[in-house]
C-alpha cells in the first residue's frame, strides 16, 4: 500500500517538474485531487471493496496523501504564481524618463478670433448680441430694409432661394428687422452671423459671416456713427488709424457711406496693402433709412438710427494678411496652426 502511495506522490512530482506555468499546474492537480475524477479520491472511493481491517490503515495512508498533495499544489502555484507575476512586471515595466509625446492642443479659428474681437469691442460700447435665423423670407431680407423689386440684388445670381418664399439670408439685418418691429428705442445690438451670396473669387465666398450693428435712438445722428467708428477702428486695427467716409448708397440706409481706414501697414503713404491709396475700406453704413424705421413701425420723426455691417472673413483677411478666403474654410492646420494664440 505505501508503495503505491509512494508511486503516485513520485508521478505527480515528475508531471510538475515539467510544468511551465499555473494554468496547467491547476489540470494537472485536477487530475489527482478532483472530488469527482481525480486519483486520489477514486482510492478513497475504493475503500469501500477493503475488509474491516485493512480499512483504516489505508485510509491513514491516502489522507496522509492527500494532505502532502494539497500542500505541494499549493506552494507549487504559488511559485508559478510568483514567477508570472515578475514576468508580467518585467514586460510592462515603464521607462519614467522616457521623454512624453507632444500632444498638440486645438486653438481658435482667426476668424473666431476677429469675431469675438469685434463683439468685446462693441460689447464694451453697450451693444447687446442678437441672432436671428439663417433662412428668412423675402419680407425680411428685402422689402423691410426698402430694397425694391427689381433691385439687382434680388436675383437669382445674388440670392439662394430655398422655395419661392424662404431663401438664405443675404445679410444679418434681416433679423434687426425684428427687433425693430417688437422693441421699443433704445435699441441698441449687434447681429454676428453667416450669411450667403452666389459670389465666388480670391475675396469672396458663397458663405461667410458678416457682423452687423444698429443703433436707434431719439437724437442719434451720422456725427455718433463717426464718433463710434474712430474708436472701433482705433481698437481692432491700432492707435494711430483714422478712418474717412466716403458717400455710397444702399437702400436701407440714407445717408450711406463706406468706410475707410488709413493703412495699418504703412500709415497712409500708400502700399501693396492699400495698393497705394493710403486707405482701406473696411465697411459700409449710413442712417437707417425712415421708409425702414416706418416699416418697423418706429416713427422716423421723433427717433433716428445709425447702421453699420462689415464682413468679418475681410477684416480677418486685412489684418493677418490673408491673401484668399479661401484659406480661411479649408480647414488646413498647416495655415491655421499660425494663430494659435
Ligand atoms: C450695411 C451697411 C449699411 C444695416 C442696416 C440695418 C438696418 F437693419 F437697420 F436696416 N442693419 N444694418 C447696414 C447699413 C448694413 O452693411 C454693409
Amino acid at each position: 500500500m505505501e508503495d503505491q502511495m509512494k508511486a503516485i506522490r513520485e508521478r505527480i512530482e515528475a508531471a510538475a517538474a515539467s510544468v511551465r506555468d499555473s494554468k496547467a499546474l491547476y489540470q494537472l492537480r485536477k487530475q489527482f485531487l478532483d472530488n469527482k475524477t481525480g486519483e486520489i479520491p477514486a482510492l478513497m472511493k475504493g475503500m469501500r471493496d477493503l475488509s474491516a481491517e485493512e480499512r483504516p490503515a489505508f485510509g491513514k495512508l491516502v489522507n496522509a496523501l492527500k494532505e502532502w498533495a494539497l500542500d505541494f499544489f499549493t506552494g507549487r502555484d504559488a511559485e508559478l504564481k510568483a514567477a508570472e507575476l515578475a514576468e508580467k512586471n518585467a514586460a510592462e515595466q515603464i521607462d519614467v524618463t522616457m521623454p512624453g509625446r507632444p500632444r498638440s492642443a486645438g486653438a481658435l479659428h482667426p476668424n473666431t478670433l476677429t469675431a469675438n474681437a469685434l463683439i468685446d469691442i462693441f460689447a464694451g460700447m453697450g451693444f447687446t448680441v442678437f441672432e436671428g435665423p439663417e433662412i428668412e423670407n423675402d419680407y425680411y431680407n428685402f422689402t423691410a430694409l426698402n430694397t425694391p423689386k427689381d433691385h439687382p440684388a434680388r436675383d437669382m445670381q445674388d440670392t439662394f432661394y430655398v422655395s419661392p418664399e424662404l431663401l438664405l439670408r443675404t445679410q444679418t439685418s434681416a433679423g434687426q428687422i425684428r427687433v425693430m418691429e417688437n422693441t421699443k428705442p433704445p435699441i441698441k445690438i449687434l447681429s454676428p452671423g453667416k450669411v450667403f451670396r452666389s459670389d465666388d473669387d480670391a475675396t469672396h465666398s458663397p458663405m461667410f459671416s458678416q457682423m452687423e450693428g444698429l443703433v436707434v435712438d431719439k437724437g442719434i445722428t451720422l456725427c455718433d456713427l463717426q464718433g463710434m467708428l474712430d474708436v472701433f477702428a482705433q481698437r481692432i486695427f491700432g492707435e494711430d488709424v483714422k478712418t474717412r467716409l466716403r458717400p455710397s448708397y444702399f437702400p436701407f440706409t440714407e445717408p450711406s457711406v463706406e468706410v475707410d481706414v488709413s493703412c495699418f501697414a504703412c500709415g497712409g503713404k500708400g502700399c501693396r496693402l492699400c495698393k497705394g491709396t493710403g486707405w482701406i475700406e473696411v465697411l459700409g453704413a449710413g442712417m437707417v433709412n425712415r421708409k425702414v424705421l416706418e416699416n418697423c413701425g418706429i416713427d422716423p420723426d421723433v427717433y433716428t438710427g445709425f447702421a453699420f455691417g462689415m464682413g468679418i472673413e475681410r477684416i480677418t483677411m486685412l489684418k493677418y494678411g490673408i491673401p484668399n478666403i479661401k484659406m480661411l474654410f479649408e480647414s488646413d492646420v498647416r495655415v491655421l496652426s499660425q494663430f494659435a494664440e
